[in-house]
């Protein structure tokens, strides 16, 4: 590192003091923290983005959000070139330059690192940042943080991108490094004529359902909901009402969200009795989230949630109806044949219930902690992988190499195979790949490609829910001392330590019937979780609360 870039990282660092007391750790998704001691990791998180930008030559993205959390945290993620989450293995550099004490410190560990990585910093080659934020309030003086970062970074040019929702951001990292300079009009553009495609292919006859009917939406009152309002009238044949959208003076996440309602199973603010018998569903503060919902007729503020678990089950239908069209016609050892390996990827809290249905469905379905960044590595293994957390975070991912095939196919037929079942079925898939968004889960695009499959097969929300029954499930949390004490292994089905709690775990499960139930440390709160299952909900509260007791034995605070 020469002289201008050491005094540059000194006398700009000197500005960002790191807050006193506190550890940081990027998490599952990214730093969060309260917005008050913030910004000097927002500016080191600059750093950071510019010098993976430099690593790879490519566009990269800085999202500010808390997502989810109460409107005074904040948080800043990055995005890859592929538009993926931050490279597992940069998660450790993330740490110690968050934590570093003073400039002198952190201008040792950049040094350090750039050169163990052989980046270069003479500003020769320069690269782009793109920066976007979520409309938390604080999100205005941790994007100049973060603009400083990058700026103290020879050769590093920030972009602003202004308030976007986290996937939209993601969607335009991955599209400039395919050597697409794309606007946020051109991410509305792309969804909205994917949709009309998709559903100007639905057999005739299917719309009766829905068509005339309207979704409405909670948009939590952050992004989402402003940007489904101008989503929404550019699409045709789709009525949207958007709620909570953030401009009729609610909070953020409070008593609204995809979180909430996931989580509570109750009706968000602004919901009510009014909504019977209409399709409901939830984003979250960020965008990246969706769960759908039905209001019952009761006087209770129940609701019936259809949540990520159905949603991929929903996509999972449709993607093999439209494989299997294709296979009928097509000898998969011919030449032209194409042997299309699609997978199902969902985390332990997947209602044992959705993966029944999955397998019955002749499905392959594995299994990956949780946490977008490992759903998302499996997925990319196959042809078509379809992943969704039950908490609404999901998208379908298609591989080139079978894009490539689809799209030879639907070129190559004859005028009269035109218009056929299969090459409307490669069309669909088609038009599915370019709604879907490729880099993250997107609540937007997740709920036009919801809508659009249900106009296909003339489904109401209520049909779409009837496909298998959830088994009754519980969660709760246990503070402890040390959450790390607990290890995981077999995608957080086994903890592997402390020593004989597994088989404390499994003692207490194996007296319910269907049993089923899991511990795992939070990455996002200091808590461990209990995810517990049976055939009946007092069965499954009673095995959440005696496995959170066990829990606290091992580990709780009276527990050394
Ligand atoms: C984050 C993750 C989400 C995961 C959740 C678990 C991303 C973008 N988000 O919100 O996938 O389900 O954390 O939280 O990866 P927990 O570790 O506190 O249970
Ligand atoms: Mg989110």
């Amino acid at each position: 590192m020469n002289e201008d870039q050491r005094s540059l990282f000194l006398s700009s660092s000197s500005h960002f003091p790191p807050p006193q007391g506190v550890k940081l750790s990027y998490g599952t998704s990214g730093f969060r923290a309260d917005a008050s001691i913030l910004q000097s990791t927002v500016y080191r998180v600059g750093i950071l983005a510019a010098l993976r930008a430099l690593k790879t030559q490519s566009v990269i993205g800085l999202m500010i959000t808390a997502s989810h959390n109460k409107v005074s945290d904040n948080g800043v993620k990055v995005a890859d070139p592929s538009g993926g989450m931050l490279s597992q293995d940069w998660e450790p550099f993330a740490d110690t330059l968050a934590n570093a004490h003073d400039p002198q410190h952190l201008v040792e560990l950049i040094a350090e690192f750039v050169q163990k990585e052989n980046i270069t910093l003479d500003g020769t080659k320069p690269v782009e940042i793109l920066l976007a934020r979520d409309t938390r309030p604080s999100g205005e003086f941790l994007l100049e943080a973060a603009k400083q970062g990058i700026g103290s970074i020879i050769g590093a040019v920030a972009l602003d991108m202004g308030i976007l929702t986290t996937p939209q951001l993601h969607w335009m990292v991955r599209a400039r490094n395919g050597g697409v300079k794309v606007s946020e009009t051109d991410y509305f553009k792309k969804l909205s004529s994917s949709f009309r495609c998709l559903v100007d292919l639905s057999p005739s006859g299917t719309h009766a359902n829905n068509v005339d009917d309207k979704l409405v939406v909670d948009g939590a009152n952050g992004v989402g909901g402003e940007k489904l309002e101008i989503l929404k009238t550019m699409l045709n044949g789709l009525a949207i009402e958007v709620r909570n959208s953030g401009k009729e003076g609610g909070v953020l996440n409070e008593g609204v969200g995809a979180d909430y309602v996931q989580k509570e199973k109750v009706v968000p603010f602004s919901f009510g009795s009014q909504d019977v018998g209409i399709r409901c569903s939830s984003l979250d503060g960020d965008a990246d989230r969706l769960v759908y919902f039905i209001v019952p007729s009761t006087s209770s503020n129940k609701i019936e949630l259809v949540d990520g678990d159905k949603i991929l089950s929903l996509f999972a239908i449709f993607i093999t109806e439209q494989l299997s069209i294709l296979n009928k016609e097509i000898d998969v050892k011919a030449k032209n044949g194409y042997q299309c390996h699609l997978g199902i990827v969902q985390t332990a809290y997947a209602n044992g219930a959705s993966t029944d249905y999955l397998k019955q469905l002749g499905l392959e379905v594995t299994f990956t902690p949780t946490g977008v960044k490992y759903l998302h590595e499996k997925a990319a293994e196959y042809d078509i992988g379809i992943y969704f957390e039950a908490n609404g975070h999901g998208t379908i991912l298609f591989s080139e190499q079978f894009l490539c095939w689809l799209k030879a196919r639907t070129t190559e037929l004859s005028d009269v195979a035109k218009g056929s079942e299969q090459h409307k079925a490669a069309l669909r898939l088609l038009a599915v790949s370019e709604l879907i968004n490729q880099a993250a889960g997107d609540a937007l695009s997740g709920v036009l490609m919801v809508e659009a499959i249900l106009k296909h097969m003339g489904w109401s929300i209520e049909r779409w829910n009837e496909i298998y029954e959830d088994l009754p499930s519980r969660q709760l949390k246990v503070k402890v001392v040390d959450r790390s004490a607990v290890v995981t292994a077999n995608a957080e089905t086994v903890a592997v330590t402390p020593p004989g709690i597994q088989e404390a775990i499994n003692a207490e499960t194996a007296k319910h019937p269907r049993g089923r139930c899991f511990i795992r440390p939070s990455g996002t709160e200091d808590v461990i979780r209990v995810y517990a299952e049976a055939s009946s909900q007092d069965a499954a509260d009673n095995l959440a609360q005696s496995v959170a007791k066990v829990v606290d034995q091992f580990l709780g605070f009276g527990s050394s």
